[in-house]
């Protein structure tokens, strides 16, 4: 299997590299350079329309993006050690925390990325600053939801280590990269933040 990479910060093919990392599969990393475009180029486009990175390529050519349906992918191959949860309640609350940290941070996150960080400022062809600054409270709403569960459990999904705490991971270092670092005051997120990245497969 090839994994098309990008080197963090770009935090969606990290979440990859973690997961794999956490199963012991070893993957042939294929770079793609978001710096030099690489991702918009024809070849890349072919494997993903929306020409982004991750994207994992079978043995057969098949192609899966999207950094949760790869893992998903992964997951269904490599059931162990399980990621997504075996019973129903761990399974749904897995799910619960992935799409809470898409939609409720990784969203904020991105708009303040996309809209207002001057290292995209070349390169997205209108920005809304105001969307952009706004998102800065949602995202740090966001991580008070968050550190008030942590308040209560090891990870973010309960007591076992799952695909939600590898997306709040790499979401939280991207936010850091880009300037907004999780408040001191949020001393349960720090403290799995801190845990996580003591991890070996952090630094994968
Ligand atoms: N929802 C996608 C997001 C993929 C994504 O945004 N990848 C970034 C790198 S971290 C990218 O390719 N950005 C370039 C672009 O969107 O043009 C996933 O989870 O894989």
């Amino acid at each position: 299997m090839i994994l098309y990479d990008s080197p963090s910060p770009a935090p969606n093919p990290r979440r990859v590299r973690i997961f794999a990392a956490e199963k012991g599969i070893v993957l042939d990393i294929q770079p793609v350079s978001l710096m030099a475009r690489e991702h918009k180029s024809t070849e890349h486009i072919a494997r993903n329309p929306l020409g982004q990175t991750p994207v994992l390529e079978l043995d057969d050519g098949t192609t899966i993006s999207e950094s949760v349906a790869i893992c998903r992918y992964l997951e269904a191959v490599h059931p162990k050690p399980p990621l997504f949860g075996t019973s129903a309640v761990e399974i749904a609350h897995i799910e619960m925390w992935i799409r809470r940290t898409e939609f409720t941070l990784g969203a904020p996150v991105r708009a303040y990325w996309v809209n207002v960080h001057p290292f995209t400022a070349q390169v997205v062809p209108q920005r809304f600053e105001d969307f952009g600054k706004a998102a800065v409270s949602q995202a740090m709403a966001a991580m008070a939801v968050f550190d008030a569960a942590l308040a209560r459990s090891t990870f973010i999904a309960g007591e076992l280590l799952s695909m939600a705490d590898i997306v709040l991971l790499s979401t939280i270092d991207f936010a850091t990269f880009i300037g907004l670092a999780t408040p001191e005051n949020l001393t349960n997120l720090r403290r799995w933040h801190s845990d996580m990245s003591a991890r070996p497969s952090a630094s994968a």
